[in-house]
Parts: C-alpha cells; sequence; structure tokens
C-alpha cells in the first residue's frame, strides 16, 4: 500500500472498511471543530517536519511551479504543524478561500457545501510515526501539505469551488460515483504539462513520497491527456499506485471542464455503462510522452 489517502473515497472499491479515527463528538453540525493547536504533542510536530523536510525537496524537480508558488507563498513552517488561523490571513487575502478543520473524512453533501462556499476541511490529526508512509484516511498533512498551496491559485480554487457547486446534482442523480472519479484523477492525482516537461499537482500524488517519483519517472502507468468524460468513466483504486494519470495542459482546461459543462446529460448517458478498467488505454486515448530534456510530445 503506497498511496497516503486508502480513504479518502468512501465510496470507492476498498479492500475493507476503515474506521474513521478523528474524534466526532466535539463537531459543530458542518463537521468542523478547533484545530486546539496547543493540544498537539512534541510528536505530532516531529512527524510534520519528517514529512515536510521529505516532500518539500521533491517539490522543485515535481512538482508544477503553481504548486511551488503556492507552497511558497504559505510560507508553512517546516518544523510545526501550521496554525490554521494564520493561514487563512494569506489565503483569504490571495482567493477569499479558507480553511476549516474536520475530525477527518466527513459526509459528502458536507464536504461539497464547504467547497462551495470556499471552505477547504482539513483534518486536525496527523499520523503517528510508524505510518509515514501509508495512511487509511487523509491527515493534515495530506490535506494541508497537498491540497492548500494550490487554493492560492484563483482558476485552480475556482475549479474547486465548481466541483462543490455540482455535487448536490450529482447526489439527486445517483452520479456521485462519476463525479468523484473527476476528484479522483484529477485533483488527487492530476499530472499537468509545462515547458519543462510533466509536472506533479495532484495532492494524492505531492503528499507521497514514492508515488511523486512513480508518477513522473516509472514506465508502467499510462499518461493520458485530460479527457472529461473519459476520467468521469474510469475507475480507480484506491490501495495501490495509479496506473493511469490524466494530464491537463492547463488550469484553465480543468477550469473550463467543471465549470462550462452541464454534467447532467453525461450523468444521464453513462448511467448504466460500467466503469472503464483503471488499467486500459482505449484507441481513442492521446497517450503522453515526457521527454525530460524538455518538451512534451504527444503521440497515439
Ligand atoms: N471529507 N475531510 C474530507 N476530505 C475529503 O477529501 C472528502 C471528504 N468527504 C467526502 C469526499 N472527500 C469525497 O467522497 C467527495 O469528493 C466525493
Ligand atoms: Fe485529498
Amino acid at each position: 500500500m503506497v498511496c497516503s489517502l486508502m480513504a479518502e473515497q468512501p465510496a470507492a472499491p476498498s479492500a475493507q472498511p476503515v474506521a474513521l479515527r478523528g474524534d466526532y463528538s466535539r463537531a459543530a453540525s458542518d463537521y468542523t471543530v478547533d484545530q486546539e493547536w496547543d493540544a498537539y504533542l512534541p510528536e505530532d510536530h516531529e512527524v510534520w517536519r519528517t514529512l515536510y523536510a521529505r516532500q518539500i525537496q521533491l517539490l522543485e524537480h515535481y512538482a508544477a511551479p503553481e504548486f511551488i508558488a503556492g507552497a511558497k507563498t504559505l510560507n508553512a513552517s517546516p518544523d510545526a504543524i501550521p496554525r490554521i488561523d494564520a493561514t487563512n490571513e494569506v489565503l483569504g487575502r490571495l482567493t477569499g478561500w479558507s480553511i476549516v478543520v474536520v475530525p477527518g473524512l466527513i459526509p459528502e453533501q458536507h464536504f461539497f457545501a464547504h467547497l462551495a462556499a470556499k471552505r477547504f476541511p482539513v483534518t486536525r490529526w496527523i499520523r503517528r510515526r510508524d505510518e509515514l508512509d501509508y495512511l487509511a484516511e487523509p491527515d493534515i498533512f495530506h490535506d494541508f501539505f497537498g491540497h492548500v498551496p494550490l487554493l492560492t491559485n484563483p482558476i485552480f480554487a475556482k475549479f474547486m469551488q465548481a466541483y462543490g457547486e455540482a455535487g448536490p446534482k450529482a447526489i439527486a442523480a445517483g452520479s456521485l460515483h462519476m463525479l468523484a472519479r473527476l476528484y479522483w484523477y484529477m485533483v488527487e492525482f492530476g499530472l499537468i504539462k509545462t515547458k519543462r516537461g510533466l509536472r506533479v499537482y495532484g495532492s494524492g500524488i505531492l503528499s507521497s513520497k514514492s508515488e511523486t517519483v512513480y508518477s513522473l519517472e516509472d514506465p508502467h502507468p499510462h499518461r493520458i491527456a485530460f479527457d472529461l468524460e473519459r476520467v468521469m468513466l474510469t475507475n480507480y483504486l484506491i490501495d495501490d499506485f495509479q496506473q493511469t494519470y490524466f494530464v491537463i495542459d492547463d488550469f484553465e482546461q480543468l477550469f473550463h471542464a467543471g465549470y462550462d459543462t452541464d454534467f447532467a446529460p453525461i450523468y444521464k448517458q453513462y448511467r448504466d455503462v460500467p466503469g472503464i478498467a483503471p488499467s486500459a488505454v482505449l484507441p481513442t486515448d492521446r497517450l503522453i510522452f515526457d521527454s525530460s530534456s524538455g518538451g512534451v510530445a504527444d503521440r497515439g
């Protein structure tokens, strides 16, 4: 098991059900809690320090420039779990987004409502030292380090808001699984073309040391040019490296797909169509081959 957020998508096929770890007893009706920063233990901050140190040095080579810029702007402490109040002052000025602290995974409709209101839910707790590489639920390292940097980017932030706004209709249409695939492949595991070759922007990748390297350098996974319907039809596995990564040209492409699309006809058209296997390559796919010496070549 290599991905750091096995239970992130409760509806996904999972090897086994996961008992949620957070303390939900003091959560408000929108599932928010106080961060209670002073209650973190010294070993919690030490785990943050370890994870931060090994991921930050990977960013320069692997992460999208927009992600790196966002991480720099947020200026999270390498040494201690961030104080969410302080982050919110920076984030609010930039894109009007804020972070709310939650006990862990929250029900979909609440998750969507927060995003639609430009609030990103970040889990309060951090993993233990014996779980640095494997985690069954998102923790504050995944949520904060992986997701918050791109919320400083106005275009990406708008996509996230549009995703939240799309939630209730997907639930009503019985098509949550199709919308969730968009989040999975594009928010958690997305790649992007840059002038210097492929880079990672997906949170699930960038909060995992091994998948960061694997996603760009391993010859096995397919890297396929983004196509909204293709993504929304593709199944995923949540407890291993991805077999397919989808590649966007830029964040505008993602934003337009999320914002200008009426998903209702897509839900209807594909209602009874089985999902595409995570390992499949279709004749219509445009495969992306990266030449690390600069430039991205399209073939297929
Ligand atoms: N809750 N805290 C949290 N974080 C998530 O990423 C999350 C969630 N609840 C539901 C959910 N994700 C997904 O099922 C939706 O994106 C579909
Ligand atoms: Fe996530």
